[in-house]
C-alpha cells in the first residue's frame, strides 16, 4: 500500500514566535531528484528517503509506503523548537 503525502501542491511551514516569517517552506513540487528546495531562503533543505515522486494534476507529490520512507529535514539552530512554533501542512 502506498500513500500520496499530498495532492498537487504540499506545502509545509514552520514558524517561529517572532520570526518575519517561515523558518522552512517546502512545497515539494520538484518532481525529480531525492531533494526539496526550502522556499523560505533558509536554505533547509530536505532530503527524501525511499519517496518518491507522484504527478498530481499540475504539480507533484510524494509517494510514502507507510513503513521506512520519510523525509529528513535536517538539524539547524533556528529549526529547534524551544518555544510555540506553527505548522501549516
Ligand atoms: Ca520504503
Amino acid at each position: 500500500m502506498q500513500f500520496s503525502l499530498a495532492a498537487f501542491l504540499f506545502v509545509v511551514a514552520a514558524t517561529a514566535v517572532g520570526a518575519s516569517g517561515p523558518v522552512a517552506e517546502w512545497t515539494f513540487d520538484e518532481g525529480r531528484g531525492k531533494a526539496a528546495h526550502d522556499a523560505s531562503g533558509n536554505r533547509h533543505e530536505a532530503t527524501l528517503h525511499g519517496a518518491t515522486w507522484a504527478k498530481q494534476g499540475g504539480g507533484y507529490a510524494l509517494m510514502m509506503d507507510g513503513h521506512d520512507d520519510y523525509v529528513e529535514c535536517g538539524d539547524s539552530g533556528n529549526m529547534d523548537i524551544t518555544g510555540p512554533v506553527s505548522v501549516e501542512a
